[in-house]
């Protein structure tokens, strides 16, 4: 490819266009290095993205001005057929593994290293660098003149594949190089997945599954992924997969005789590629010999599971490149380094059974029982299979032989099943439906992955989920019963329900633990006190699945009566502005549960009231079909009360600004929903102006 920021000028380009250009190639370059390497961003996304845009007009208006170390070459050009072959100018080495996971094997290394270099006893310990062993993908970049010309995979250590397209979407791999960067610099690595990334990547490949798109997939683990990404054919769907990079090593270097670097030890020339721009892993640590070594081996294992990226060992290297060099290497590994490993995060083991759980929200999830496995550090008896369309892809039956995987402190997961080890034809998993723990239907909803338990209020794996939500301040309100209480009511067996609240006595709670008479009085009182509640607190606090406070105040508004609520066929509900088919249908689900109207019946009976209206259909609302946002500190009203006015006279207040907001209200200290309200040309008032609309909409 050709580029020329600097040459002949092409009509309506004027200097100032090439000085921008570069400018921005500045600024973006630094941006993104503070943001991706140094996770310490100094401006705002969408700052960034505006000086992003502005590069990309800039570019297309004169494409001559394009350069493949502008940023916004970043985002994959056209898929390949294949890949090319890349020949290493320099072999990309392998490294030997010490299998020896105990301290020993940082011992036997270094016993190894001193007999080559003929150190006796008493010589002093040897200067070490230990890193960490990245589980990802071995890469080799290519800069010439201080661009990024070629990415290659290892391969077989003499060619590998030509990925550039794809390296260039990493965000944390430089594209040009700071001026005092040699001529030539091939810098090795690995490219490999956070952990965080990986699991949201899968989340959003499973979304895709459910919705019925074709061909695609979840991935094994963050290496896998890593790798799939590296080498897929079309960059576009590599720059969708996030990947992250560290520099460890150096191939071919302009020498120091022709003005390159001359570098004495690992350590050093590490130090030297972060200052170029590379990432280099924070861990990297000097170390003096092997008791050294195996301290760093010791804690690096401590602290694996807190790292934000999967490792699979760490890596010992002898620092000075004299010694290095003395030591040389056998075929294609060094002497000079090893990679100590840990035990492994994935292990076979056979399935006994799968149960379905069922979590606090009602999710049913399918787990796999399986023999006991020591993997990723801990004897696993339990691996999640997510989901149904989870279960039937990976179509674990008992009996089955299965790759099990812990890493981090990510609930372990069956990752595949060895279809040629199964032994016999066991049937196939079906997801039940009913709630294994309280009977009650279980519904999938349209568009979603997971199968929910209907009985919120009877369910006992729901239940201290369902107290916490009925006694929360914008439900029924029960003041001080907050999680630990309710752990402790919950799991002493006091309050198996929501009415078991209401019967609760002094005796009862003196026997909790932290609860003086003072506070159990405080609690008693609160309880009492929270009988008396509106109607669209109580159907607020029953916890009805896409049943939200807004809701909950359009249903009272609506039909002014709980049983008017509770018998309402759809159409009735549909009626109901706020209420749309998904919400309709959850209603009817919850109330047509008989456990649900039991436990709602028990309420009414242990004294919980409200004041019942007359039906108020909407149409008659004088702010009806306006939406409101909220924003900043009123003079006067609290935003509770503004809320609470702007919906008793039939507006909603959303949470946030979009384009179908009708007003913002902005106080004092508005922020960024002011300045989106008035980025999307959406009315903005005061707190005067609201009371004004109110009060003429009253007449
Ligand atoms: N951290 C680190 N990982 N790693 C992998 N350093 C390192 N060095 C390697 C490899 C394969 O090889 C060199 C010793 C050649």
């Amino acid at each position: 490819m050709t580029f020329d920021l600097f040459g002949s000028d092409s009509g309506a380009l004027t200097s100032h266009d090439k000085k921008r250009v570069l400018a921005l190639h500045a600024q973006l370059h630094a941006h993104a290095y503070r943001y991706h390497v140094l996770d310490d961003p100094q401006i705002p996304d969408a700052e960034y993205d505006r000086l992003f845009s502005e590069l990309q007009a800039l570019e297309s208006a004169h494409p001559e001005l394009q350069s493949p170390d502008s940023p916004t070459q970043r985002v994959g050009g056209k898929p390949l057929a294949q890949f090319a072959s890349v020949r290493h100018r320099v072999p990309m080495l392998s490294i030997r593994t010490e299998t020896d996971t105990e301290a020993t094997g940082a011992q036997h290394f270094d016993t190894r290293v001193r007999k080559e270099l003929g150190l006796t006893a008493s010589e002093p310990p040897v200067d070490y660098v230990a890193e960490l062993k990245f589980d990802g993908l071995a890469i080799s970049l290519r800069y010439e003149a201080g661009v990024l010309v070629q990415a290659a995979t290892r391969g077989d250590g003499e060619t590998g594949e030509d990925v550039t397209q794809n390296i260039r979407t990493i965000r944390q791999i430089p594209l040009r190089l700071p001026a005092n960067a040699p001529a030539v610099l091939e810098v090795r690595g690995e490219v490999y997945m956070r952990r965080a990334d990986f699991e949201a990547l899968n989340e959003r490949q499973r979304g895709k599954i459910a919705q019925g798109v074709k061909g695609e997939k979840t991935f094994v683990n963050p290496r896998n992924a890593a790798a799939g990404a590296v080498r897929q054919l079309d960059p576009a769907i590599a720059a969708q997969r996030p990947l992250s990079f560290f520099a460890y090593g150096l191939g071919e270097v302009t020498p120091p005789d022709e003005g390159g670097p001359e570098f004495t030890t690992h350590f050093a020339m590490l130090q030297t590629l972060a200052s170029w721009g590379f990432p280099v892993a924070g861990q990297v640590e000097q170390a003096q010999g092997a008791t050294e070594l195996i301290a760093y081996h010791r804690r690096m294992g401590a602290s694996r599971d807190q790292l934000p990226f999967d490792i699979d060992g760490v890596v010992y290297k002898v620092n000075a490149l004299s010694l290095q060099r003395q030591l040389g290497f056998v075929t294609r590994e060094p002497r000079w380094a090893v990679a100590h490993k840990y035990p492994a995060q994935e292990q076979l083991t056979t399935v006994l059974g799968v149960d379905v759980q069922v979590g606090r929200t009602g999710k049913l999830t399918p787990v796999a029982k399986l023999a006991p496995v020591f993997v990723g550090g801990v004897t696993v008896t339990n691996a999640t299979l997510h989901n149904e369309d989870e279960a039937r892809r990976k179509d674990v039956r008992v009996g089955d032989t299965v790759v099990v995987r812990r890493a981090g402190d990510v609930i372990p997961e069956v990752v595949s099943v060895l279809l040629e080890k199964r032994v016999h034809d066991a049937p196939q998993f079906t997801m039940p439906h009913q709630c294994p723990v309280c009977g009650s239907v279980a519904v999938r909803e349209e568009g979603e992955a997971d199968y929910r338990c209907t009985g919120g209020l009877f369910c006992g794996a729901q239940r201290k989920e369902a107290i916490l939500h009925f006694a929360h301040r914008r439900a029924v309100e029960v003041d001080g019963l907050g999680d630990k209480l309710v752990e402790q009511l919950v799991d002493s067996n006091i309050v198996r329900a929501l009415p078991d609240l209401y019967k609760l006595g002094l005796v009862a709670l003196s026997g909790l633990d932290r609860m003086a008479d003072k506070s159990a009085n405080n609690l008693l009182e609160a309880l009492e006190k929270s009988k008396q509640t509106t109607l669209s607190r109580f159907v607020f606090g029953l916890g009805i699945r896409h049943v939200g406070e807004a809701t909950a105040k359009e249903l009272a508004r609506h039909f002014g009566k709980l049983d008017a609520i509770m018998d309402a066929p759809v159409d009735a509900l549909l009626e109901v502005s706020d209420v749309g088919p998904i919400v309709a249908k959850s209603l009817r689900t919850f109330f047509d549960q008989p456990h649900n109207r039991e436990v709602v019946e028990q309420l009414r009976a242990c004294g919980v009231t409200w004041q019942e209206t007359e039906p108020a259909p909407r149409a008659f609302m004088p702010l009806s079909g306006k939406t409101f946002v909220i924003t900043g500190t009123l003079p006067n009203l609290s935003r509770d009360e503004a809320k609470e006015r702007v919906e008793a006279a039939g507006g909603k207040v959303a949470g946030s600004v979009s384009k179908k907001t009708d007003y913002v209200v902005a106080g004092a200290d508005a922020g960024s929903k002011l300045v989106k309200a008035q980025a999307l040309g959406v009315a903005v008032i005061d707190e005067t102006a609201l009371l004004v609309l109110l009060a003429e909409h009253a007449n």
